[in-house]
């Protein structure tokens, strides 16, 4: 089946690429900053109509709406958890940095992730318990000190009104490391801690198709993983996120400037 899931998600990435009048097939979800284009709809329909063929009894949550259906199973049963195209602004304004992303979940846990970014043909993909790989080469998280460290920091723009604790954080950050990134794409920043591009990443807020396949392929390349306070990151809500190195993650969890706005975690 994760062969399956791979070739996919390949498919998948071959809609992004092959997308036309893209900002004419734009329109706003909750905010002017959450954007939605058919484009989005049409890959996770495709994945959703896919998926359903190989594991019919599976319970699927996606960005562009959920399949209805058990969200129970998220928890008890079988679920995939997808993001058609994570960095939808990222895709719309040309900048060729997005990516489909696809959990497989079994009674609540991620036991499969794969992500695709199909502007530089990037496949992520990790296994319960057998490691994370990049197009087949594994990869594991780096172990720079945070003095050495690149970090990528998310804005959160569904919810502009963390920006305040965003920047401060991010200016904590590039004041303790080599230097700060704002890819747009969670997945692109998760699966670059996972290769060791970078060597943390946080996020004050995350949907669950956001992180799941991509933060779990951060873990199985041996990243610390969890929200900003330290618990597992939920599949049923959004929840800030922190996944990085052990030097890196062990960081941020103890500085007393970013701990102040742990009401935010
Ligand atoms: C985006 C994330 C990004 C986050 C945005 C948004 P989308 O996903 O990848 O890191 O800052 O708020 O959630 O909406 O482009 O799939």
């Amino acid at each position: 089946m994760f062969s399956k899931i791979q070739e996919l998600a390949v498919e998948a990435g071959r809609i992004i690429l092959e997308a036309t009048s893209i900002e004419e097939a734009a329109s706003e979800k909750s905010s002017n900053s959450d954007i939605v284009t058919e484009y989005d709809v049409r890959v996770q329909n495709f994945l959703i109509e896919n998926l359903m063929a190989l594991c019919p009894d599976a319970y699927f949550l996606g960005e562009e709406n959920s399949s209805g259906g058990d969200e129970g199973k998220l928890y008890s049963g079988k679920a995939f958890v997808i993001d058609p195209i994570d960095g939808t602004t990222n895709f719309v304004r040309g900048f060729k940095k997005s990516s489909v992303s696809i959990a497989y979940v079994e009674d609540g846990e991620v036991v499969y992730g794969c992500c695709y970014m199909p502007y530089c043909d990037e496949l992520f993909t990790a296994q319960k318990g057998k490691g994370a790989y990049l197009n087949g080469k594994r990869i594991t998280a780096s172990d720079r000190s945070i003095e050495h460290a690149v970090v990528a920091v998310g804005t959160t723009p569904y919810e502009k009104n963390k920006s305040r604790a965003t920047f401060e954080i991010m200016r904590i950050m590039f004041e303790s490391s080599m230097d700060v990134r704002r890819f747009g794409s969670a997945v692109i920043d998760l699966t670059d801690v996972a290769c060791g591009r970078t060597d943390l990443y946080c996020e004050l807020g995350l949907s669950p198709w956001d992180h799941a396949a991509g933060a779990f392929i951060a873990r199985e390349a041996g990243a610390m993983v969890s929200t900003m306070n330290g618990s597992e990151l939920p599949l049923d809500r959004r929840c800030s996120v922190l996944v990085g190195n052990s030097k890196c993650y062990e960081f941020f969890r103890n500085s007393e400037q970013v701990l102040k706005y742990k009401d935010l975690f």
